[in-house]
C-alpha cells in the first residue's frame, strides 16, 4: 500500500508532469493492477510516438455487430490512451494513416484486397494484421473471417503499439492451435473459490440477473485480449443448483455481457443433479428417465443461451458422484450428457483427474489404467480433461502418460493458473516454463516429435475437437490475481493457448512491457527474474523430483511429516523417506508406472542412470549416499538445491530492488514485499524439509551451508492462519 504522504508526493509529480525532469510515463500513474496488461498509457519513445501518429490518425470499421462495435471501442480507447488523440471512425479510406478493420463478408474495403490465401491461413478465429496500400492510400488493415477474429486481431494491434514495436513493415497472420482456449473457475455458488487466492468469486450470484457488475465486461476484454474462447463459470465440486431456472436466469446474463468478446459460457454438470434438482430416485447413465431429464435441461440451457459451450465433469473423483455409483463406467456417464447437450451443438469436457479411495495403487497410475481402455468409446463430443501431469499440480511432475495414449479421444490439458501448490498469491513463480516443459515434452507415441502440444492442437491423432483448460486465478482483489506477477501466469495462459509454440521469454518481456514498462533496463531485470522463479519454487519446496511435501489442507507450506489418514493425501506416501534413502519407486520393482510412457521415455526414465536429476526421486528411491551427476551425494544434493532456491529469491529480491524509481512506487513496494515475504518463507521450507529429512539421512549438513535457527520440533509445530485465501505464515517464524 502506498501511504499517504507517498501518495501525495506521487500525486504532486503527476501533476507536474512538464519536462525536464518530468519521470517516465511507468512512474507517473498511481497503479492498482486493475487494468492488467491493457493500460494504454502514452507512448513515451517519441520517434515511436510520431511514427505511431502517422499510421493511424482514423479508424475505418465496416460493421456493426456487438462484437465490432467492442473492437471499435477497444482501438478507440486504447489509441486514445497510447496517443493522446481521440481517432475520428470515417467510412472510407480517403488518404494515408487509416485502420480498416472488418470481414469480408461485411466489408467492401477488406473483401477487395488481396489477402485471400492470408484468411484461409487465419481460419474461423484468426486474423491478418498488414500494412498494405488500400484505395491507393497508406493504411493498416485488421482482417479477419469472423468478427471476433477482428477483435483478436485489434488487441494484437494495441499489443505491438503498447511494446513499441514499428508497425512499416507489419505482416502478421495469426490463428489458434487450440479451439477451445477456457478458463476453468472453481467458483462456489456462495461465492468462495476452491485454491482462490485473489478474493471472492467474480459472480455476484445474489445479485444477477438485474445488477450487471462492470468487471464482468473488463474480465472479457482482459479474456478476449490474449485468445481466451471460453469460461467454465462454477467449481468441478458442482453444486446442481446452477441448472436451476433461477440461476441459467444469471448465466445467461453473464453469457450475454461475454459474448460480443467471443466469451461462450460453460457449467459443471454434477451428475446427482437428477436427483437432487430433478427430483427423480437415480442418476444412472442408462435408465432412461435420467437420460431424458438430462436432455430436457440441456434444452433449457439452450433455450436461455443459444451458444452455451457444454458441460465439465468430476466424477467418481474425490468424493464427486458419477457413473461408477451404478456400476456404469466413465464413457457411459460422459456419452450420456454427451447425447444430450449434443443435438445443441455442445460439448462434454469429462475430466481424467480420478483416483479411487479403495485401491491400493500408486495414485499416479490409476488415470492411465482408468481410461486408456475406453479409448475410443466415447462419444464424438466429448474430450477428456487431463492434468498437465499425473499427480496434482505439482511445482514439477513428468507429463501425464495419457498424453499420447488415446488417439481416438480428444485429450484437453487442464493446467492450474491459480498456484495452489506453488506459494499462492504471494510467492513469484512463472509458470509459462514449467508449462512449456510438458507442451514441448516429447511422448514418443508415434516416433520422435509427438510432443504433447501436438497431441492436444489435434495435429498428432487428428482430433477433431482440441481444447486447453486453465484453472483460473482471478477474483475480486482489485489487480485481479492477489499479486502483481500472479498476472502474468493469466497472462501467459492465454498466450500458450493460442500458440504453444512461443518461448517463456517472449512472453514474460511482452508481459513486462505491457504491464510495467517499456524500459530496457527494468525488462532485461524483470524478464530473468520471471524465468528463474519456478525453478526457485521447485528448488526450495521439492527438488529432484520430490512432490507433494505441503502441508494438509491448505498447500502453503512445508510439510514433509504429514501421515495419517487416506495414504495419497499425506507427504510420507509420495517421499518413502527412510533410512535407506528417499523418492518413489516406480519402475518395475516399485509401482513400475513408468511402464505407462512410451518407449524410450520409459526407458530414460526407468533407467538411473539416464532419468534427468529433476525427475529421479520421482521415478526412483534412491540411497542418501549414492553419488549424483555434480559428484555430490544424493544427500549433499538435495540440501544444494534447497539452498539454491533460497539463494535465487535473495537474487530476485536484489535484482528487483534496481527497477526503483523506474515504474511505479505501488506496485514496486507490493512486489517488494512480497519478495520479502518469499525469501523467509523459501528459508522455512529449506530448514523444515532439510531437517526432517535428516532424521532418516543420519548425515551433517554439508561445509558451507546454513543451519536452520530452530529445531525441527518448532517447524513441526507451525501452521499457517486457516483462512486458505491468504496464508500468510510471516508472523510465526
Ligand atoms: O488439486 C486438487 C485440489 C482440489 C481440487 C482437485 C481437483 C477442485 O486440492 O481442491 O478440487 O484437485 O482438481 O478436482
Amino acid at each position: 500500500m502506498v501511504t499517504g504522504l507517498k501518495y501525495l508526493t506521487l500525486l504532486a509529480a503527476v501533476l507536474a508532469c512538464s519536462p525536464p525532469g518530468r519521470p517516465p510515463d511507468e512512474v507517473q500513474h498511481v497503479e492498482d493492477g486493475y487494468d492488467l496488461w491493457l493500460r494504454y498509457r502514452p507512448i513515451s519513445n517519441e520517434m515511436r510516438l510520431a511514427e505511431y501518429l502517422d499510421a493511424a490518425a482514423y479508424l475505418v470499421v465496416e460493421g456493426s455487430s456487438p462484437t465490432l462495435r467492442a473492437t471499435r471501442d477497444e482501438l478507440t480507447t486504447g489509441l486514445l490512451g497510447l496517443l493522446g488523440t481521440e481517432l475520428p471512425a470515417e467510412t472510407r479510406v480517403s488518404r494515408d494513416g487509416a485502420i480498416v478493420a472488418g470481414t469480408p463478408g461485411e466489408s467492401a474495403i477488406i473483401a477487395a484486397l488481396p489477402i485471400a490465401e492470408e484468411l484461409r491461413v487465419a481460419g474461423e478465429e484468426g486474423f491478418v494484421l498488414r500494412a498494405m496500400s488500400v484505395a491507393g492510400q497508406q493504411a493498416i488493415v485488421i482482417a479477419a473471417n469472423e468478427d471476433v477474429g477482428v477483435l483478436y486481431g485489434a488487441f494484437e494491434l494495441l499489443r505491438l503499439i503498447q511494446t513499441q514495436r514499428s508497425l512499416r513493415d507489419l505482416a502478421i497472420t495469426s490463428a489458434p492451435r487450440i479451439q477451445r482456449r477456457l478458463l476453468n473457475h472453481w467458483d462456489n455458488l456462495d461465492r468462495s473459490v476452491e485454491r482462490g487466492y485473489a478474493g471472492s468469486s467474480l459472480w455476484e450470484w445474489e445479485a444477477l440477473p438485474d445488477s450487471v457488475s462492470p468487471r464482468y465486461r473488463d474480465y472479457a476484454r482482459a479474456n478476449a485480449s490474449i485468445g481466451i474462447n471460453g469460461s467454465v463459470l462454477t467449481n468441478v465440486n458442482a453444486n446442481a443448483q446452477v441448472l436451476t431456472p433461477e440461476y441459467l436466469a444469471k448465466v445467461a446474463t453473464l453469457a450475454d455481457v461475454f459474448r460480443p468478446y467471443g466469451i461462450t459460457v460453460y457449467l459443471t454438470a454434477r451428475f446427482s443433479a437428477p436427483m437432487e434438482i430433478g427430483g427423480l430416485g437415480t442418476a444412472d447413465p442408462l435408465d432412461p428417465s435420467v437420460q431424458q431429464w438430462w436432455a430436457g435441461k440441456a434444452a433449457e440451457i439452450y433455450r436461455a443461451i443459444p451458444d452455451f459451450g457444454g458441460f465439465l465433469v468430476k466424477a467418481n473423483s474425490e468424493g464427486q458422484p458419477g457413473p461408477q455409483d451404478y456400476d456404469r463406467s466413465h464413457a457411459e456417464g460422459a456419452n450420456m450428457l454427451a447425447d444430450a447437450v449434443g443435438p445443441h451443438g455442445g460439448i462434454v469436457m469429462w475430466r481424467a483427474f480420478v483416483y479411487s479411495n479403495e485401491l491400493p495403487v500408486d495414485r499416479v497410475r490409476q488415470a492411465y489404467d482408468e481410461f486408456t481402455p475406453l479409448d475410443g468409446a466415447f462419444r464424438e463430443n466429448v474430450l477428456l480433461q487431463a492434468k498437465n501431469g499425473p499427480l496434482d499440480f505439482q511445482p514439477r511432475e513428468p507429463f501425464h502418460p495419457l498424453f499420447g495414449a488415446m488417439p481416438e479421444t480428444p485429450l484437453m490439458m487442464e493446467l492450474q493458473v491459480t498456484k495452489e501448490y506453488l506459494g499462492q498469491d504471494t510467492h513469484l513463480a512463472f509458470l509459462a516454463p514449467m508449462w512449456k516443459e510438458v507442451l514441448d515434452a516429447d511422448t514418443y507415441a508415434d516416433g520422435e516429435g509427438s510432443t504433447v502440444g501436438s497431441v492436444i492442437d489435434g495435429t498428432l491423432h487428428g482430433y477433431p475437437r482440441t481444447g486447453i483448460a486453465g484453472v483460473a486465478n482471478v477474483g475480486t482483489d482489485r489487480d485481479w490475481t492477489g499479486s502483481d506477477f500472479n498476472q502474468a501466469n493469466w497472462y501467459a495462459y492465454g498466450r500458450l493457448a493460442w500458440d504453444h509454440a512461443l518461448s517463456s521469454e517472449e512472453i514474460a518481456e511482452q508481459w513486462i512491457r505491457l504491464t510495467f514498462s517499456n524500459d530496457s533496463a527494468v525488462v532485461a531485470a524483470v524478464q530473468v527474474m520471471m524465468l528463474a522463479s519456478h525453478e526457485a519454487v521447485v528448488n526450495y519446496m521439492t527438488p529432484l523430483g520430490l512432490a507433494h511435501q505441503m502441508a494438509r489442507g491448505h498447500h502453503y507450506g512445508p510439510g514433509p511429516w504429514v501421515e495419517g489418514g487416506r495414504a495419497d493425501w499425506t507427504s510420507v506416501y509420495y517421499s518413502r523417506a527412510d533410512s535407506g534413502g528417499i523418492g518413489f519407486d516406480r519402475t518395475a520393482t516399485g509401482s513400475n508406472a513408468v511402464a505407462q510412457y512410451f518407449p524410450p521415455v520409459r526407458d530414460r526414465f526407468a533407467d538411473r542412470d539416464s532419468v534427468p536429476d529433476d525427475l529421479l526421486l520421482w521415478f526412483h528411491h534412491v540411497p542418501w549416499t549414492e553419488p549424483m551427476r555434480s559428484g555430490r551425494t544424493l544427500w549433499d544434493e538435495l540440501v544444494h538445491r534447497y539452498n539454491a532456491g533460497v539463494d535465487t529469491v535473495r537474487w530476485m529480491r536484489a535484482t528487483w530492488e534496481t527497477v526503483e524509481g523506474k515504474i511505479d512506487e505501488q506496485r514496486f513496494l507490493d512486489v517488494q514485499a512480497f519478495l520479502r515475504i518469499q525469501e523467509k518463507e523459501a528459508e522455512w521450507w529449506r530448514d523444515a524439509s532439510i531437517l526432517y529429512f535428516q532424521t532418516f539421512s543420519d548425515m551433517p549438513i554439508p561445509a558451507g551451508y546454513p543451519r536452520a535457527s530452530h529445531p525441527l520440533s518448532f517447524y513441526r509445530s507451525l501452521s499457517c492462519p486457516p483462512d486458505t485465501r491468504k496464508p500468510r505464515c510471516e508472523a510465526i517464524y
